[in-house]
């Protein structure tokens, strides 16, 4: 794990607190240092070295090196991503763990870090004998992505002068990246947040859309691909009805100017450049820039788009083979999920192309399109940075609409579909300490991220970031449940919706429906007759809690090489805790909750099991550890589809397995400070946790 410290820095150098070197064989060195050999390996003494052993045969590596080592590295560029699963399939094949570190270090200061660093978190997720270590937090390795660069500068002050362990935080204003001028700025707090950030890097690293197939090939990856986007646009939606802004609004002419602009305030370290920003007003265009080999027209996404309208209303794609593939009511998202995005699972590529990735790739160079300035991409380029920008969610709000489009051809589900017999849910209420009934409670929160191990600077020891977040009061849900019939199992499904629309008008069903965010989502065994359950918030199935999204925040951590830990690599994939809640408004914002108790018996799955104890936390957003997706209905039922004939509102729609609560979210606008003091270093890597 140590290969994840200080990514830019020689693979020889001491690393830090711990002061723990490799013994690289001097064949490894790079040609550079290998006159210097015998200086480098006595420099610095004392530590703990860890021997590597030196490998015969060295495997082919020129693909992945194909990239330099200052070359700014994006996962929607195709022949990066391509590098990448080229070298996630060479440390795949190492024969033992032996090996794989050997070569690991060998590939560490010859291959970009960023590609390195994201190939070898792929690998360490997916191969059995390394499942169990700890990987660090991606915005502990790359802070630079993750925050304000002028921590930095400060960090490095703070650290020169004061000792570790009496260094104060950096505190990271809240207003940084643009001030309330941009309307958009309202929100900041949500695009910005670093934990939302690490969810989405996390998920495409879990779910990559090229590779090894073995890795790519999760059950119900595409559709899973749509729903949790669309969770994210549902919960962004929340999120701008409470802030008094309009839902997102699609991205849908491609020729007219880009309002929103976006100033990232990010560095690249690789390339020690700042990241490029968007002005308001941009105007997309064709993009050739030959050396990352990524050329497109915008009228390829036209040609693609209208290709992907004809398949949704024919009700079938053409594979490679020119073959009729029906997009079924239970597998055409999943295949329309995969063709969209584009992951290598498309079923051909040549007629559909890559319209989402590609999306992501027209508005990331919108800046240089022909590289005539030498300029990289924008956030939008990178899983790590996309959700920063307004306009990713804008780009998302367009491709899910190609989803609820295939949506609306599928027949709608039937009060059959919907019912439990004789299940009845009576009523659901919300309780949390010192708060009103049915109503949850937001603030604003700091938090700390310790950022020594992402920063090449001496002298080292711990150095915090101070951050602000959303938070929300910790709460309860209590449902009542009548069941007339024998024991059962029922699956309990809890979302949440804005009541009012812009205007202030009630929601109509059909708009409503794609506004519920997902809360939590759990099984439970009903007695006969009268049934109360309680369900705390930290028990969601969309969320990981505080310490796992931000690793370094001590007492949870895991000792390495257990169980708990391979949790943590996978479970890095998750909603964070404290963004369950929208903020709401400082008068209470309406909302309805919605549960709704399903049978148990056909929503389950044969052999979902997997790893389940190890890792489920999040399965409703990231599935569940080398297992299928945990239920067996499509993802986000009952609200998926377009409602049967008759149903105008939420109301309307209900069946007696279902009950709604109208509820309130108060925002307070005061800060509480961190839960856990910065003062305490991070345990060494490696270490138990203590
Ligand atoms: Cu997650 Cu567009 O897919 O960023």
């Amino acid at each position: 794990l140590y290969l994840f410290d200080r990514p830019t820095e020689p693979i020889f150098i001491g690393k830090g607190d711990d002061n723990v070197s490799f013994d690289v064989p001097t064949e490894y060195l790079i040609d550079r240092y290998k006159p210097l050999a015998s200086d480098i390996q006595t420099r610095f003494p004392g530590g703990k070295t860890v021997p590597i052993t030196k490998l015969n045969n060295i495997p082919d590596l020129s693909i992945p090196l194909g990239l330099s080592r200052d070359a700014p590295f994006s996962l929607f560029n195709p022949s990066h991503s391509k590098m990448a699963a080229k070298l996630i399939d060479i440390l795949m094949n190492t024969k033992s763990y032996d090996e794989l570190l050997s070569l690991s270090v060998y590939c560490r200061d010859r291959i970009n870090p960023y590609m390195f660093t994201y190939a070898l978190s792929v690998v360490i997720i997916h191969r059995p004998d390394t499942r169990n270590l700890r990987l660090p937090s991606h915005s502990e390795m790359f802070p630079s992505l993750y925050m304000d660069s002028s921590v930095f500068s400060r960090a490095r002050e703070e650290s020169a002068v004061v000792q570790a362990g009496s260094r104060t935080p950096i505190e990271i204003p809240h207003d940084y990246s643009a001030n309330n001028l941009d309307a958009e700025h309202r929100i900041s707090y949500f695009r910005e947040d670093i934990g939302i950030n690490l969810h989405h890097w996390h998920w495409h690293l879990v779910y990559p859309f090229d590779g090894p197939l073995n890795i790519v090939n999760k059950d119900r990856r595409g559709e899973l691909f749509f729903y949790m986007h669309q969770q994210i646009l549902a919960r962004y939606n929340m999120e701008r009805l409470s802030n008094n802004m309009n839902r997102v609004v699609r991205l849908t002419n491609w020729n007219e100017p880009i309002a929103e602009g976006y100033f990232p305030k990010l560095d690249n370290i690789l390339a020690n450049r700042v990241w490029p920003p968007r002005p308001v007003n941009a105007v997309l265009t064709n993009i050739s820039r030959e050396v990352e080999q990524i050329t497109f027209d915008i009228e390829d996404l036209v040609r693609w788009r209208d290709r992907i309208f004809n398949a949704i209303h024919s009700g079938f794609i053409i594979n490679t083979a020119g073959q009729q593939v029906r997009l079924t009511e239970n597998e055409g998202i999943n295949i329309l999920g995969n063709l969209i995005e584009a992951s290598i699972l498309s079923q051909n590529p040549n007629l559909y192309g890559s319209l989402h990735n590609n999306g992501h790739n027209a508005i990331a160079y919108i800046h240089d399109p022909d590289n005539r300035f030498l300029e990289n991409y924008g956030v939008m380029g990178d899983s790590a940075t996309a959700m920063r920008d307004p306009i990713f969610y804008r780009w998302h709000a367009y491709i899910d609409d190609i989803f609820q489009e295939f949506k609306s051809t599928i027949p709608s589900y039937s009060v059959q579909n919907l019912g439990f017999d004789s299940v009845n849910v009576q009523s659901v209420e919300v309780t949390a300490t010192g708060l009103p009934r049915n109503e949850f409670a937001t603030f604003w929160q700091q938090s700390d991220t310790d950022l020594s191990r992402g920063l090449d600077f001496l002298p080292r020891g711990s150095i915090f970031a101070r951050f602000t977040h959303l938070q929300h009061a910790p709460f309860s849900y209590k449902i009542v449940v009548d069941n007339n019939g024998n024991q059962r199992v029922g699956t309990v499904r809890i979302f949440l919706a804005p009541k009012f629309d812009e205007r202030g008008l009630p929601f109509l069903f059909r708009e409503q429906r794609k506004l519920f965010v997902e809360l939590d989502k759990f099984s439970t065994s009903l007695k006969r007759g009268r049934n109360e359950i309680v369900r705390r918030s930290t028990d969601s199935s969309v969320t990981i809690p505080h310490e796992v999204t931000y690793r370094n925040q001590g007492s949870n951590r895991p000792a390495a090489n257990t169980d708990a830990a391979a949790t943590f690599n996978f479970c890095g994939c998750g909603w964070p805790q404290n963004m369950l809640i929208a903020k709401g408004s400082v008068d209470g914002f309406q909302c309805q909750l919605f549960v709704m108790v399903s049978n148990g018996e056909n929503d389950q799955v044969p052999n979902a099991q997997g790893d389940a104890q190890v890792c489920d936390d999040a399965s409703s957003y990231c599935g569940v550890l080398n297992s299928r997706y945990p239920d067996a209905r499509s993802m986000g039922y009952p609200f998926d589809r377009t409602p049967r004939d008759g149903v105008v509102t939420l109301q309307q729609f209900l069946t007696p397995n279902m009950v709604t609560q109208d509820v309130r979210i108060r925002f307070t606008n005061r800060t509480v400070a961190p839960l856990q003091s910065a003062t305490a270093s991070r345990p060494a890597a490696g270490a138990s946790g203590n």
